[in-house]
């Protein structure tokens, strides 16, 4: 393994750049809304450096196990090896890209990170959460997000946007956009469980509203969660 080896509670606590993913499911407007976040944080007085990002991918390592798992390719196998194919995929991202970014004091912003493992392999897949969370302290380690921003609408509404989206692309769903609504359901309430149980670091931002109004309720998170952060950017905006 190449990169930042992985960090101790200490090294992580005195880390100088901030992490912050976004989960929910399909179409909830994650990609959208980071565009939207980095955007406002470069705007900041401050020159911060912002690095967004992706899972499972965000290295080339890592996205070539991408394009292997939402092609399928892992599916014959069950949830778990499902899991373990985004675990490898985790563990390149973090070693290569995450840790040295944030060693530098970068904003992180990360398009899923270890929740998706739980509520897509976990809730929806039925891996035990007990095997998941082992997994997670073993690959992640420390490096846990500072924030998580909890995109939620209804499964029907943000399936509706990318069907709408897969469309315009000329392309079809991948492999779990493909599954049946029930494992959807099944996605966002665990998403929701996930933010009751950590409330310190989750936050549950309603995504039904405009692209506009979804991004003022994240910059408000973010504002009332991690001001140093909002500081320099409301100053600037
Ligand atoms: N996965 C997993 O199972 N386990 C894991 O550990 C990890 C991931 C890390 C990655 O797929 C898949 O991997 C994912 C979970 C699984 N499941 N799937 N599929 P991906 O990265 O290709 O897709 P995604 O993460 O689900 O994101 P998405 O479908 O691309 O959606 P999004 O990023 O949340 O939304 P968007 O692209 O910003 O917006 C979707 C469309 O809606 C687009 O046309 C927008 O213009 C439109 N949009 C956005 N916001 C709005 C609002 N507010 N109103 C109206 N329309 C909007």
């Amino acid at each position: 393994m190449t990169g930042a080896p992985i960090a101790t509670e200490r090294e992580e606590s005195l880390r100088p750049g901030c992490f912050i993913t976004f989960e929910g499911g399909e179409g909830a407007g994650k990609s959208t809304q980071i565009a939207k976040l980095a955007a406002w944080l470069r705007a900041g007085a401050e020159g911060r450096e912002v690095v967004t990002t992706r899972e499972p991918g965000g290295s080339p390592r890592a996205e070539r196990i991408r394009a292997a798992v939402l092609a399928g390719a892992g599916k014959p196998y069950g949830p778990f090896a499902e899991a373990l194919m985004f675990a490898a995929a985790r563990l390149d991202h973090l070693a290569t890209l995450i840790r040295p970014s944030l060693a530098r004091g970068a904003v992180v912003l990360c398009d899923r990170f270890s929740d998706s493992t739980r509520a897509y392999q976990g809730a929806a897949g039925g891996v035990d959460a007990e095997t998941l969370a082992a997994l997670e302290r073993v690959v992640v380690g420390a490096t846990r997000p500072d924030l998580t921003l909890i995109l939620d609408l209804p499964p029907e509404a943000g399936l509706a946007r990318a069907r709408q989206r897969d469309r315009a692309a000329a392309r079809g769903p991948d492999r779990f956009e493909a599954e049946a609504l029930g494992f959807h359901q099944r996605l966002r309430a665990a998403f929701l469980a996930i933010a009751e149980a950590e409330p310190a670091r989750c936050a549950v931002i309603d995504a039904r509203g405009t692209p506009e109004s979804v991004a003022q309720a994240i910059r408000d998170a973010v504002a009332a969660r991690l001001p140093h952060l909002a500081r320099g950017a409301a100053d600037a905006a």
